[in-house]
C-alpha cells in the first residue's frame, strides 16, 4: 500500500467503454466487465490500483451495458471488501438533457456534482480496461511538484500501435512537460532515442480539481468537440502549456519483481486479450497475480475448490501450465497452457490447450479445444472440435481472428454434419 503523504484526492474510474474490438465478448457487457484470468473482471485492476494507492473516495462512471458491471462493482467493492462504503458506481445520469454520456469528458461533466460534494484538491482519472499495477500516489506527488494543471501517465509502445493511443511529444529541454499531444495519429513520429517507439498515454490522468472542472465545463460548449479526455481535454491543457507527463517506468509498486515491474497491457483486441492471458499462464508469470503487497481484489461467488479427478474410463486428469479457478472440474481430460474460469467442466478424454474458457463452459467427452476463447456457459458437445480447422470454425459461424477461434456467451456449437 502507498506510503505517500495524505492528500485530498477523488478517484474517477471511467468504465463506460464499449469495447467493440473485443466482440463477441462485449456483446452483453461493458468492456471493463469482461472477465480476466479466471476470477477477475478488467475493472478490478484499476479499482485495486486506486484503493491500494490509498484513495478511498472512488466513483465508477458507467453507461454502456452496465448491468453486469454494476453487479460486479456492487458485489465486490461495496459488499465483500472493507472498502464498501467508498466505491460508488454512478450510471449515466442524464442530468443535462435526455442523453447518455457522449465521450469520457462528458461523463465527467455530467457528474460534476460529485466533485462539488467531495471537494477534492486533486482528481485521479483512470480507464478501466488495462491489466497492470500502478501506485497512483507516486504520480500525484510528481503532479503536485510539477505545478501543472494536468499530468498524463505514459509508457513506451511500438510505433505500429500509435493509432490506438494518445501520443506524447515532450520538450527536449524539460522532458516532463508535454509539447504536443496527438490522439491516435496515423502518421506518428518515433522517439528521438528509439524511432520504433512512441510515448503513449495510458489513459490515466491527475488534475488539479479546479482545472478539471474548468476544462470539462468549457469543453461542454465547444463546437466540434468529441468530449473525449484524450481527444479534447488533454490537448486543451497542452495548448496552454499546462500539461506534464509521468513516466510509468518510474512507478515502483511494492512487491513487484524485475520481471513484472512496468507491465501494462491494453487488452483492447481479442489478440491482446489472449496474449495477456498467456502472460499469466506462463510458468514464470510475466504478470504476477501472487503479489500480496499489492493485491488485486475481486469476488466470484460461492464456488467450491477446483478438482482434478479420474474420468469414468479411469484416465487421470492431465493438467500443465494452466490457471484453474474455483469450481473447475477436470475429469480425466487434458488441459495445457490455458485459463479455466470458475465452474468450467472438462470431461473424459477431452483436450483443452492454448485456450481461455470463461465461466461455466463445459467441454464434452473427447472434444478438442485449441487456440480458442470461449465465453460463458457454452457447451462443447462430446467429440466436437474447436480451433482445430479454421474452415470448420468459419462454417459454424464462429469468429476467427488473430489466429483464435472465439465463441460468444451461450453460443450453440452446431453439429458439422447438419450444416
Ligand atoms: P481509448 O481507450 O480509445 O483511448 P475511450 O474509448 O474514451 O478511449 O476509453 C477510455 C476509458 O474511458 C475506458 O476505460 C472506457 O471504458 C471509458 N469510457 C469511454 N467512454 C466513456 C463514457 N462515455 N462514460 C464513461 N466511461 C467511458 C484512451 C485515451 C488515449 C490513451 C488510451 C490508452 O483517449 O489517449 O492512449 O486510452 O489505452
Amino acid at each position: 500500500m502507498s506510503r505517500s503523504p495524505r492528500r485530498n484526492v477523488l478517484a474517477i474510474v471511467l468504465a463506460g467503454g464499449e469495447g467493440k474490438r473485443l466482440m463477441p465478448l462485449t456483446a452483453d457487457r461493458a468492456k471493463p466487465a469482461v472477465p480476466f484470468a479466471g476470477i477477475y473482471r478488467l475493472i478490478d485492476f484499476a479499482l485495486s490500483n486506486v484503493v491500494n494507492s490509498g484513495y478511498l473516495k472512488v466513483v465508477v462512471l458507467t453507461q454502456y451495458k452496465s448491468h453486469s458491471l454494476d453487479r460486479h462493482v456492487t458485489q465486490t467493492w461495496r459488499m465483500s471488501t472493507m472498502l464498501g462504503n467508498y466505491v460508488a458506481p454512478v450510471p449515466a445520469q442524464q442530468r443535462l438533457g435526455k442523453r447518455w454520456y457522449l465521450g469520457s469528458a462528458d461523463a465527467i461533466f455530467q457528474s460534476l456534482n460529485l466533485l462539488r460534494d467531495e471537494r477534492p484538491d486533486y482528481v485521479v482519472v483512470v480507464g478501466a480496461d488495462h491489466v497492470y499495477r500502478m501506485d497512483f500516489s507516486q504520480m500525484v506527488e510528481q503532479h503536485v511538484e510539477s505545478g501543472a494543471g494536468c499530468t498524463v501517465a505514459a509508457i513506451r509502445q511500438p510505433i505500429g500501435l500509435a493509432d490506438q493511443f494518445g501520443v506524447i511529444d515532450v520538450r527536449p529541454e524539460d522532458p516532463r512537460r508535454i509539447r504536443d499531444f496527438l490522439e491516435k495519429p496515423t502518421d506518428p513520429v518515433g522517439l528521438p532515442d528509439s524511432p520504433h517507439e512512441v510515448l503513449a498515454s495510458m489513459g490515466n490522468y491527475v488534475f488539479d480539481a479546479d482545472a478539471l472542472v474548468d476544462a470539462v465545463t468549457r469543453d461542454a460548449t465547444t463546437d466540434g468537440s468529441r468530449h473525449d479526455m484524450g481527444g479534447d481535454i488533454v490537448p486543451a491543457f497542452v495548448r496552454r502549456d499546462d500539461a506534464a507527463v509521468y513516466d510509468y517506468q518510474d512507478n515502483d509498486v511494492p512487491g513487484s519483481s524485475d520481471r513484472d515491474r512496468g507491465y501494462w497491457r491494453d487488452v483492447g483486441t481479442l489478440g491482446s486479450y489472449y496474449a495477456a492471458h498467456m502472460d499469466v499462464v506462463s510458468p514464470l508469470p510475466i504478470f504476477n497475480l501472487y503479489n500480496f503487497a499489492w493485491p488485486i481484489f475481486t469476488s466470484y461467488g460461492p464456488q467450491p475448490p477446483a478438482k482434478l479427478v479420474q474420468g469414468e474410463g479411469g484416465k487421470t486428469a492431465e493438467v500443465g501450465d494452466a490457471v484453474l479457478s474455483p469450481g473447475v472440474v477436470v475429469s480425466g481430460g487434458k488441459v495445457h497452457r490455458s485459463v479455466l474460469s470458475p465452474a468450467v467442466y472438462v470431461e473424459d478424454d477431452a483436450e483443452v490447450s492454448d485456450s481461455v474458457l470463461l465461466n461455466g463452459v463445459r467441454v464434452g467427452a473427447g472434444a478438442v479445444v485449441r487456440n480458442a476463447i470461449i465465453d460463458k456457459e457454452v457447451v462443447v458437445p462430446a467429440g466436437a472440435r474447436i480451433g482445430v480447422d479454421i474452415e470448420e470454425d468459419l462454417a459454424r459461424g464462429f469468429v476467427v481472428e488473430d489466429g483464435l477461434t472465439v465463441l460468444g456467451k451461450q453460443q450453440i456449437v452446431p453439429d458439422l454434419h447438419h450444416l
